[in-house]
C-alpha cells in the first residue's frame, strides 16, 4: 500500500480523531490521501491554504427521527440522514440508501467518495450523500411508502434543485423515489422535477438513468482492455449483486460478448456454468423481491447455489471480475483467489467494495484495477443529465442518453490514464481518480475564498 506523505500525517489524525468511531470513512479518506503526497509536492499552496483540511470536512450534517406506522399499526422509530459534504462545484448529488447497516461513518465515507466522483464527470454538481437504517426486506409498499414519506417529511426542508438533489443507492431504486417524490411535491406545493434524480419516465425521469451506472462501468473496462488490444469476447465474468448496477453491468458484459457466470446477494452466489440467464435474475430479485438461491432451485442442472459464509464468489474463476453490491466486500484474501485464477480486470460497480489489502494485491500484480469513484460514475453523471434535461424541460431519447454517458466514461478513462502519467505513475488508476478528482475540486475551492 502506498504510505501517506508525512506533511499529510497531522490532517490524517485529526481526521481520525474528530471522526472517531468511524472505520469506512477513515478508510475513504486514507485512500485519497495516499495519492495526494505527489500533489502537494507539486502544488504547495493546496496544503498552505488548508484546502485538505476543509475537504474531509463535510459542510453540513442532518440527523433526524423518522417515524413511521408498520402493518401491525406498531410505530416504528429509524435515523434518518444527510451529509452534504461539498458545493464547490454546485449542488450537493448523491443518493440515499436504505439499509440496516447505515450509520453516519457510512454516509460520511459515501457523501466524500462522491466529492471526487461527480468532479470527474465533469458536470456541475458537489457532493452529497443520506439515507436510513430503515431495512425494505419483507416490508410491504404500504410500510415502504409510509416510510418514504415521513424520511421526505424532514429532508425537504434540506433540498431543492439548487440545494442538494438525492437520488437512489442501496435500497433505493425507482418505487421509493417515487414515493419520495409525490410527497415532495405535496409538502412544497412545487412540480419540481430537478430536486431528485432516478425519477420514473412518466413524471420526469431520464432515459437509461436504471442502465446507467452498470453499462458505465463496462464502458469503462472496455477503455482498459482498448487500452491493452484486448477485448471481451470470449471472457468469463463474474459480478456480485443482483441489484440495479450488477443486473445492467451483466446485461452489458453479456452484450459484448462476455460470458457472466455467477451473480449474488446477500444470502449467497449462485453459478450458471453456461452463462448467467439475465431474465430469470431479474423476476427474482425485481419483480418477486426473491432471493438468489431460487435461481438454483428453479434452473437445476448447470448451476449450484453456495450459502453467503460457506464460500465467497471470488472463488469463482474468471478473468473479468466486477464488485456490485457493498463496500468491502472483497478482501486481500479473495483478491489472491482470482489472481491465482487468472483474473485480468478487476472494476468497481459499488463504492469501495475492494477493501485496501485487495487493491494493493490487485496492484502488485498487475491486474488492471478501477476504483469505483471512477467506474461507478456514470450512474450520478447520468443523473446530472436528468437535472439537464428537466431544467430544460426536454427529454431525450434512449441512444442519445446512452452515447452522452458513453463519452462521458470513456473521457474519465482518459482523464484518470493521463493523470496517473502525469504524475509519474502510469497504470494506476486510483492515484489518476483521486488526483483527477481532488484538483477539480481544490480549484474550485481556491477560487471561492476561505469557505
Ligand atoms: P441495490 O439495492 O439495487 O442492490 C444491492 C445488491 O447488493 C443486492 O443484490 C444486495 O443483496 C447486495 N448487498 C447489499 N448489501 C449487501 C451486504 N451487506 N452484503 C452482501 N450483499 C449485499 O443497490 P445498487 O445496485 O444500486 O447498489 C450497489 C452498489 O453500487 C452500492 O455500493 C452503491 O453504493 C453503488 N452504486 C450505486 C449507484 C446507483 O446508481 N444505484 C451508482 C454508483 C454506485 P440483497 O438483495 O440480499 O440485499
Ligand atoms: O453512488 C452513487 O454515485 C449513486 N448512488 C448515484 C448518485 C446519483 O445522484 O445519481
Amino acid at each position: 500500500m502506498a504510505r501517506i506523505d508525512e506533511k499529510l500525517e497531522p490532517i490524517l489524525e485529526t481526521v481520525k480523531q474528530r471522526n472517531a468511531g468511524e472505520p469506512e470513512f477513515h478508510q475513504a479518506v486514507i485512500e485519497v490521501m495516499e495519492s495526494l503526497g505527489r500533489v502537494v509536492a507539486k502544488h504547495p499552496q493546496f496544503l498552505d491554504e488548508g484546502l485538505i483540511e476543509r475537504i474531509c470536512e463535510p459542510e453540513r450534517q442532518i440527523i433526524f427521527r423518522v417515524p413511521w406506522v408498520d402493518d401491525q399499526n406498531r410505530v416504528r422509530i429509524n435515523r434518518g440522514f444527510r451529509v452534504q459534504f461539498n458545493s464547490a462545484l454546485g449542488p450537493y448529488k448523491g443518493g440515499i440508501r436504505f439499509h440496516p447497516s447505515v450509520n453516519v461513518g457510512i454516509i460520511k465515507f459515501l457523501g466524500f467518495e462522491q466529492t471526487f466522483k461527480n468532479a470527474l464527470t465533469t458536470m456541475p454538481i458537489g457532493g452529497g450523500k443520506g439515507g436510513s437504517d430503515f431495512d425494505p426486506k419483507g416490508r410491504s409498499d404500504g410500510e415502504v411508502m409510509r416510510f418514504c414519506q415521513s424520511f421526505m417529511t424532514e429532508l425537504y426542508r434540506h433540498i431543492g434543485e439548487y440545494t442538494d438533489v438525492p437520488a437512489g443507492d442501496i435500497g433505493v431504486g425507482g418505487r421509493e423515489i417515487g414515493y419520495m417524490f409525490g410527497q415532495y411535491k405535496r409538502l412544497t406545493n412545487r412540480y419540481e422535477a430537478g430536486v431528485l434524480t432516478g425519477k420514473g419516465l412518466s413524471y420526469g425521469g431520464s432515459r437509461a438513468r436504471p442502465e446507467a451506472t452498470g453499462y458505465g462501468t463496462v464502458f469503462f473496462v472496455r477503455s482498459m482492455l482498448d487500452a491493452c488490444g484486448e477485448g471481451f469476447e470470449g471472457k468469463t465474468a463474474v459480478v456480485s449483486g443482483s441489484g440495479n448496477v450488477a443486473t445492467f453491468a451483466i446485461q452489458k458484459l453479456q452484450h459484448y460478448g462476455a460470458k457472466v457466470v455467477a451473480c449474488s446477494d446477500s444470502g449467497g452466489y449462485v453459478v450458471d456454468e453456461n452463462g448467467l440467464d439475465l431474465d430469470l435474475v431479474r423476476e427474482i430479485k425485481e419483480n418477486r423481491r426473491g432471493r438468489i438461491s431460487e435461481y438454483h432451485r428453479i434452473k437445476g442442472t448447470g448451476t449450484y447455489f453456495i450459502e453467503a459464509g460457506k464460500g465467497s464468489i471470488w472463488d469463482v474463476p474468471c478473468e473479468i471480475a466486477l464488485p456490485c453490491a457493498t463496500q468491502n466486500e472483497l478482501n486481500g484474501k479473495q483478491a489472491a483467489t482470482l489472481i491465482r485464477n487468472g483474473v485480468r480486470v478487476v472494476a468497481e460497480g459499488a463504492n469501495m467494495p475492494c477493501t485496501p489489502e485487495a487493491i494493493a494485491a490487485f496492484q502488485r500484480a498487475d491486474v488492471l484495477y478501477a476504483p469505483g469513484k471512477a467506474a461507478n460514475a456514470g450512474g450520478v453523471a447520468t443523473s446530472a443529465l436528468e437535472m439537464q434535461q428537466n431544467a430544460s424541460r426536454d427529454s431525450w431519447t434512449f441512444e442519445q442518453t446512452v452515447d452522452r454517458l458513453d463519452d462521458i466514461m470513456t473521457n474519465i478513462h482518459d482523464v484518470c490514464a493521463r493523470t496517473a502519467e502525469e504524475y509519474g505513475a502510469p497504470g494506476d488508476y486510483v492515484l489518476g481518480a483521486n488526483i483527477a478528482g481532488f484538483v477539480r475540486v481544490a480549484e474550485a475551492m481556491r477560487a471561492l475564498g476561505v469557505i
